[in-house]
């Protein structure tokens, strides 16, 4: 393919559209590991795409099931109507989710997984005849998407300060991450566990009776790959339980592998009373994203007459049949790759290669989990993110695809990864950084 010669008409999203449009970087085409530019290039992708191409790119087994299901039911409505895949694959996903989380909704992206989240949440305690239990809780530094919703829990100012006030009854933890304390951590740090406590706080400010969920991503990823301290899931689940506060986990990264198990939840042994997920779903062919429910959750909402709608919620592409075509062969192949042990047997290796970088050129911390880890870099003249996106350009330069979140270039490979390959990102990674002022 040829790249455009106009590109005005793009309003590029999460995108600096005029720098960007002085110096296009298109996508051509993909394969396994690898991006292939307009100009020809080879590109390593250190990042998955957005977290999410976790089995690798052009699944020649994705396609075949997409381009079959277009040919024998394009679309099916998903309201008071259903088709057989998308029961068949909520099954699975039931089977696939850790505890009691066995029922599934179904979205088309993460920020979808979130809004949703939030308002069975709410939904939940309406329906228990508790409707004072409104107010959400997020995070510092948490990423839930872009809508609404997700924006109010969302803890990043940039997402924020554009879009006037949003939901008003909300509140945030403060994040887990000091340099002072946990930096260069290799998978949960020691510190931080009591940060946690934190949502007593909220609790004694608030009210335990206006308070509906609490929202974290286990590990935050877009803010910089930050990795919950040992113990602090488990106070957070502790403390929900102790106050009827719904715990909900934003697994839209984590899900799928890429921490070595199917979910964090799993990883962790905590499990949130709902869980969002997306991007690896479907390996990114189609997007697609889910919320899954635990069984006093969905129930709660199972009551009324049989006749009435207990959800007031859905979109025209809930289980939109090329997208459950695209998920069930993912699952596949995650099953048949074996492929979230595979990213846990890996883990030490991307470990160890990601520490390589803990005494590279301003380097300030190098963290990780499972296949993925923040490498971050000091401010240079106290401008965030600066020298980080000339690391990422100067990666990309070198073949390597990473994505720079402020001043923390972010990799997470796809799980097929090899060792070498690894080895080819860190040592770009430790370059790039070198030749960097
Ligand atoms: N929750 C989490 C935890 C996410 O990481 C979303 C919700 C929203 O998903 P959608 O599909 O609506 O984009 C995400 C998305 C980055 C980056 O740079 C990460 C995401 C999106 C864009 C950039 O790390 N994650």
């Amino acid at each position: 393919m040829t790249a455009p010669n106009d590109l005005a008409a793009y309003w590029m999203p999460f995108t600096a559209n005029r720098q960007f449009k002085a110096a296009p970087r298109l996508f051509a085409g993909a394969s396994g590991m690898h991006y292939r530019m307009t100009d020809g290039r080879q590109i390593l992708d250190g990042t998955a795409g957005l977290w999410c191409v976790n089995a690798g790119h052009c699944r020649p087994e994705i396609a075949a099931a997409i381009a079959a299901q277009a040919r024998e039911l394009d679309y099916a409505t998903a309201f008071q109507m259903g088709h057989p895949a998308a029961f068949t694959l909520a099954a699975r996903l039931a089977r696939l989710a850790p505890g009691d989380l066995d029922h599934v909704f179904y979205v088309n992206s993460g920020s979808e997984a979130v809004e949703t989240a939030l308002k069975i949440a709410l939904a939940y305690h309406h329906a228990r005849g508790d409707s004072r239990r409104v107010r959400l809780i997020g995070r510092e530094r948490g990423y839930h998407g872009v809508n609404f919703g997700g924006m109010a829990v969302g803890g990043i100012g940039n997402n924020r300060k554009q879009f006037g006030p949003g939901l008003g009854a909300v509140d945030h933890l403060p994040h887990t991450h000091d340099l002072s304390r946990n930096a260069f951590s290799r998978g949960q740090p020691d510190w931080g566990a009591h940060l946690a406590d934190d949502l007593l706080r909220l609790i004694a400010l608030h009210d335990a009776s206006t308070i509906a969920a609490v929202i974290v991503e286990p590990m935050a990823g877009s803010t910089g790959v930050l990795v919950p301290p040992k113990g602090y899931l488990e106070r957070l689940r502790e403390i929900c339980d102790a106050h009827g506060i719904l715990l909900i986990f934003d697994e839209v990264i984590t899900g799928f592998g890429r921490l070595g198990a199917s979910f964090a939840a799993e990883r962790f042994g905590v499990i949130p009373d709902l869980m969002t997920a997306a991007k690896g779903l479907t390996n990114a062919a189609v997007p697609m994203g889910a919320v899954f429910a635990r069984a006093h959750v969905h129930d709660a909402l199972m009551t009324g007459p049989d006749a009435a709608i207990e959800l007031f919620h859905g979109y025209t592409y809930s289980g939109h049949p090329l997208a459950c075509a695209a998920a069930h062969a993912t699952l596949d192949i995650y099953e048949k790759e074996d492929l979230f042990a595979r990213a846990a047997r890996i883990e030490p290796h991307f470990e160890a290669a990601v520490h390589r970088l803990d005494d590279g050129k301003n380097v300030v911390d190098v963290r990780n989990i499972g296949i993925a880890a923040g490498i971050e870099f000091a401010q240079r003249d106290g401008r965030p993110g600066v020298r980080a996106y000339d690391v990422f350009l100067k990666c990309l330069d070198m073949g390597l695809l990473t994505r720079q979140a402020g001043d923390v270039i972010a990799l997470s490979p796809p799980l097929i990864a090899s060792e070498a390959e690894i080895d080819t990102m860190a040592g770009i990674l430790a370059e790039a950084a070198a030749t960097v002022a």
